[in-house]
């Protein structure tokens, strides 16, 4: 460029094409984060002899990377979120004392208002919650049917002596189907349980929504009555795995007929309403670094939920979460379901999976709400499912750019608990998750960029071998080595 074009000459170069803005791209007005800036944290990125060492001292399996290691972290949005100045504010206001805390009764008149439960019993996270009402629910040989697994809650069913049954729709295992609500339960895979009997092993049914082993998936309002209704007629109670409603809410605003004019806040409070409780990990749709709760309108669940809780979590009033926590997810719950928050939320999410499928690169349509799954078997098609392809994609992508994403896999399906064998799911994914008002436009780019040139990358790409598998939950630990070739 001349000195004279720096000096302010307008310069239109005609073989270039035009730039164009998030918006313009797609034909609509931009949108934007609904808050600005206050307070931020460095990133790093180490050079490529560093992330080759790294990842080898980490068992080619991301959770052992450390977090100085990695450039760009999209592992969760699970306690990844940003809290915001309010939050902040409120963590200030903590009231420690080990009963009766103010900041309590501030999340249980939350959770009432918002979500509609009589009862709340907090816990330190969502898998405390699962624990409780597993414990207090499920008796040996019961079991429980739901809209896919996901891996803590089913080995919660499973070490209360329960058994978990996959009842969501044949389209939730298809990654192309473009089907507006692949988390929905099919009624008659549902009923056909229910039949002859068969709702006395059923303590309760398990819906969850939005649906994270499936690509972030909602369920809709006409599915969640009509699974009401068939419990009714049945005598079979519903709970709901709530961590990503906010965001199923807004998948029922866009896509359902009759909820464009309601807000996220109305429609979160109607779906509960069809339910007779609730678990949560607050550390998703709260906006929070830890926290989570059990909530229930019947007294019964009510009282073993909070007795329990004394044993395995902390007193019913605080749940293993400081005062001052209690007080972040109660001011969350109110951010998560603001209809400008997540226009922007899921805008982010949505802006990365149009980039990859505008380049015709392999991921679960439609787009989720929390993150974008890669299809590792139209990535890596050379690689036996039982050389885990997602694992393997989730190491490429980390050697090429320091990005940290989780394989949603063979690895994360674990084994039957009756035969031994590795459970091989339908989906063989890796998690892109986003986390909630950290990253920015400009990091979803480099994302994609890299996503891409490590999909130009994939002939040549062998699979890993499992050199260490733990007992529970094997992809947090397991260790792999690369095939040679
Ligand atoms: C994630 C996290 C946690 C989670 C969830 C749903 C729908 C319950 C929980 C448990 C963390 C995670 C957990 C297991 C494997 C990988 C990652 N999901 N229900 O990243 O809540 O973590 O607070 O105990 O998504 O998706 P918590």
């Amino acid at each position: 460029m001349s000195a004279e074009q720096l000096d302010g000459a307008q310069v239109v170069d005609e073989a270039r094409p035009m730039h164009r803005t998030m918006g313009q791209q797609s034909g609509r007005r931009s949108w934007a984060e609904p808050w600005k800036i206050k307070m931020v944290e460095p990133l790093r990125m180490i050079d490529r002899a560093g992330r080759d060492v790294a990842l080898r001292d980490a068992g080619y399996n991301t959770f052992l990377l450390r977090s100085d290691d990695v450039y760009i972290d999209l592992l969760t949005d699970s306690g990844t979120n940003a809290m915001s100045d309010r939050q902040w504010a409120g963590m200030m206001l903590g009231d420690e004392a080990y009963a009766g805390s103010r900041n309590f009764y501030h999340l249980e008149a939350a959770v009432r208002k918002h979500y509609g439960y009589r009862h709340v019993v907090p816990t330190h996270q969502g898998r405390g919650a699962e624990h409780l009402i597993s414990q207090a629910l499920i008796k040996p040989g019961d079991i429980i049917p739901g809209n896919m697994y996901f891996t803590t809650t089913r080995l919660h069913q499973e070490l209360a002596g329960g058994a978990f049954v996959d009842v969501i729709i044949d389209e939730a295992h298809d990654p192309a189907s473009l089907h507006p609500f692949k988390g929905n339960i099919d009624l008659a895979k549902l009923e056909a349980l229910f039949v002859d009997g068969g709702a006395a092993k059923v303590p309760y049914v398990c819906l969850a929504a939005t649906v994270n082993m499936a690509g972030g998936q909602p369920v809709s309002m006409a599915n969640v009555r009509d699974v009401r209704a068939l419990c009714n007629r049945y005598g079979v109670r519903l709970y709901l795995d709530v961590t990503r409603l906010a965001e199923n809410a807004w998948f029922i605003q866009e896509r359902e007929e009759g909820y464009a004019g309601k807000s996220i806040a109305e429609i979160t409070l109607e779906f509960c309403s069809h339910t007779d409780g609730a678990w949560v990990s607050s550390k998703k749709d709260h906006l929070v670094n830890i926290g989570g709760w059990l909530a229930m309108n019947h007294d019964d669940l009510f009282q073993k939920a909070s007795n329990l809780v004394v044993v395995y979590e902390g007193l019913h009033t605080y749940g293993g979460m400081a005062g001052r926590d209690m007080e972040a997810v109660a001011i969350g719950i109110e951010e998560a379901l603001d209809d400008a928050h997540m226009n922007a939320r899921i805008g982010q999410v949505r802006y990365l999976g149009e980039l990859l499928s505008d380049w015709h690169l392999p991921i679960v349509l439609p787009v989720g709400g929390h993150a974008i799954f890669l299809d590792a078997r139209r990535f890596y098609p050379h690689v036996a499912q039982s050389c885990f392809p997602a694992q393997t994609l989730a190491a490429q992508l980390y050697l090429d750019s320091g990005i940290r994403a989780m394989e949603r896999g063979v690895v994360s399906a674990g084994r039957d608990p009756q035969t031994g064998d590795h459970r091989y799911p339908k989906l063989e994914l890796v998690r892109l998750t986003i986390p909630r008002r950290v990253y920015t436009q400009a990091h979803m780019d480099v994302v994609a960029e890299a996503v891409k040139a490590v999909y130009d990358q994939r002939e040549g790409v062998r699979g890993l071998r499992m050199v260490y598998e733990p007992e529970y939950l094997r992809f947090f630990q397991a260790r792999f080595e690369p095939i040679e070739g």
